[in-house]
């Protein structure tokens, strides 16, 4: 057993398209543990630190725009090995590669409004919480 917490958006599309409690609803069945969750707007510069490592790519400018087009749902989630489980049920970051199944899989068709995002890693986990989450956001485990 090794519990983890990762960080899921329900990004500005999947927002826009009425798909927050499908997501959640995704999560919850699968037995992960919601310890923090919020609706919030992303200033431009929260935007740019959230995908620092992004920043010299040729869609960083694309991916900020995006992300700042619309309020988002930001969430903690945890569980067993909870950061390799939801990239699984994420599915690959381009849409129409995704599997069927996965989040991305089943609601997306292009590699930027892909619906949801998730760290990837417990250093991006511990980067993108500090920029969206303070602890006290956090309730205990339950
Ligand atoms: P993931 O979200 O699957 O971890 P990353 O970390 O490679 O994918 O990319 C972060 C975000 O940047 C993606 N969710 C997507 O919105 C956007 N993105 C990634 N690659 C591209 C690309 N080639 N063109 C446009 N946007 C992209």
């Amino acid at each position: 057993m090794a519990i983890q917490k990762t960080l899921v958006l329900v990004k500005p599309d999947g927002v826009r398209r009425g798909l927050i409690g499908e997501v959640i609803r995704r999560f919850e069945r699968k037995g992960l543990k919601i310890r923090a969750l919020k609706m919030i707007w992303l200033s431009k510069e929260e935007a740019e630190r959230f995908y620092s490592v992004h920043r010299d790519k040729p869609f960083f400018k694309d991916l900020v725009d995006f992300i700042t087009s619309g309020p988002i749902v930001a969430m903690v989630l945890e569980g067993d090995e909870a950061i390799s489980v939801v990239r699984l049920m994420i599915g690959a970051t381009d849409g129409r590669k995704a599997q069927p199944g996965t989040i991305r899989g089943d609601f997306a068709l292009s590699i930027q409004d892909n619906v949801v995002h998730a760290s990837d890693s417990e250093e991006s986990f511990e980067r993108e919480f500090a920029v969206i989450f303070k602890e006290e956001e956090v309730v205990p485990p339950y």
